[in-house]
């Protein structure tokens, strides 16, 4: 067994049972290792996890600074571009290949989307019965502008099969174990995700290098499904004449139940199914909540809404609980799969407290909840209406 550690441990036979070495443990300041905003929350250190909080996300492009973070293992250390090369084999490939990060530039056109990607256990903090894993609030979620080249050409280049289904996609971090041959996570997209216009696989963040916690130096980006679909430290990718295999494709991993189930249900297996599409959401990102105005003042309210592959139709807020709703101005998307923004103005009756509601309705007039979606045993795809406080004063 090959250990992260980088040597034996010498009385290993004498250590604890289920205690974690301290050599593993990671002491280093987040925030100063990853450059993040200071309003930035924590969640996990084993491995690093990190959202943002509503009024961190009010820029049109996410900035890297308030960029959430997710990681199912430890973030690589070093890599040296100078060895890379993104290998591409599988059943489905007509013969292996291999490109350096710099053959993928010269060799392929180059795109920029801003493309949303929102984890599917963002909001899980408020399901009931609690489901484990991180507790995300509403931060998981961000919309970069990310550039690259089309997957769909590298595909085209290498030669598909016809029997092509999945595209898996396997990434350079390694196991909280410490075990170098162990896979931390390994899932990816069907064919028809893969080929769309907007799967990249991107060199730049926001225009610049991605940064390494974010995917450094190659990232496959699939804007609109949960982001687990769109790997960070790509070293290969698997193309697959199945549903791709890898480790979090299967069991009960971003997976919900076919059918709706009651909360705290146990669901076998064979009954869960792969989340696609992100379902329409949308957040308030100013004011923030708690914001405090003076009677007779209105008040300017922002946020963006997304609905995974579909666009968003309408956006309304609520003053009073979602008895009523007023119609909120929407913008276009920059491209697909991008958030839109919005915007409204807001007048209050008199004095005292108030909850912003906000509700997006996606194209085929879906509405996002007023409360909680359907409880899922992992606790996915929590989509309900962003609220937030205000008091008005005298
Ligand atoms: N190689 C690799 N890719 C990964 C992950 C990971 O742990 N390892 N996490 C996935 C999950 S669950 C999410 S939500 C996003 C998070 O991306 P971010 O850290 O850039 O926000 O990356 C996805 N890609
Ligand atoms: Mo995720």
């Amino acid at each position: 067994m090959g250990t992260i550690l980088g040597a034996e441990i010498v009385f290993a036979d004498k250590m604890p049972g289920g205690i974690i070495p301290a050599g593993l443990l990671q002491t280093d300041d987040p925030y100063k290792l990853f450059s993040k905003h200071k309003d930035m929350v924590l969640l996990n250190d084993r491995p690093w996890n990190m959202e943002a909080q509503a009024h961190l996300l009010n820029d049109a492009v996410t900035p890297a600074d308030k960029y959430f973070i997710r990681n199912n293992g430890y973030v690589p250390k070093e890599i040296d571009i100078t060895k890379w090369s993104l290998k591409i084999g599988g059943e489905s490939v007509v013969s292996l290949k291999s490109f350096t990060l710099q053959e993928l530039k010269d060799k392929f056109d180059h795109y920029t989307y801003q493309l949303t990607l929102e984890c599917g256990g963002n909001g899980r903090s408020e399901f009931n019965p609690p489901a484990k894993g991180n507790q995300w609030t509403v931060g998981a979620v961000a919309c970069a502008e990310w550039t690259g080249v089309r997957l769909r050409d590298v595909l085209e280049d290498v030669g598909l099969k016809n029997d092509a289904e999945y595209v898996g996609y396997y990434g350079m971090d390694t196991h909280l174990s410490g075990d170098l041959s162990k896979v931390v996570i390994s899932r990816g997209v069907p064919m028809n995700k893969a080929l769309q216009d907007e799967t990249l696989l991107a060199f730049q963040m926001n225009g610049d290098d991605i940064p390494l916690v974010h995917g450094y130096p190659l990232r496959l980006v699939a804007g609109g499904w949960p982001a687990s679909a769109s790997g960070k430290w790509l070293k290969s990718l698997s193309i697959r004449n199945k549903v791709h295999d890898g480790p979090k494709m299967g069991g009960q991993s971003y997976r919900v139940p076919c059918e709706p189930v009651p909360p705290g249900a146990k669901v076998p297996d064979e009954n869960m199914c792969i989340i696609e599409s992100m379902p329409v959401k949308s957040l308030i990102t100013y004011p923030r909540s708690g914001a405090m105005i003076r009677e007779g003042q209105s008040l300017k309210v922002q946020g963006h809404a997304w609905a995974g592959e579909l666009e968003v139709k309408d956006m309304h807020c609520s003053i009073d609980f979602g008895a009523t709703w007023q119609k909120c101005e929407l913008k276009a998307p920059r491209n697909r799969l991008a958030w839109q923004h919005w915007e409204t103005e807001l007048n209050f009756p008199q004095n005292g407290y108030y909850e912003i509601w906000a509700r997006a309705t996606d194209s085929q007039e879906k509405m996002q909840p007023m409360l909680l979606p359907g409880w899922n045993p992992r606790g996915y795809l929590n989509n309900a209406c962003h609220r937030i406080a205000v008091k008005v004063n005298p």
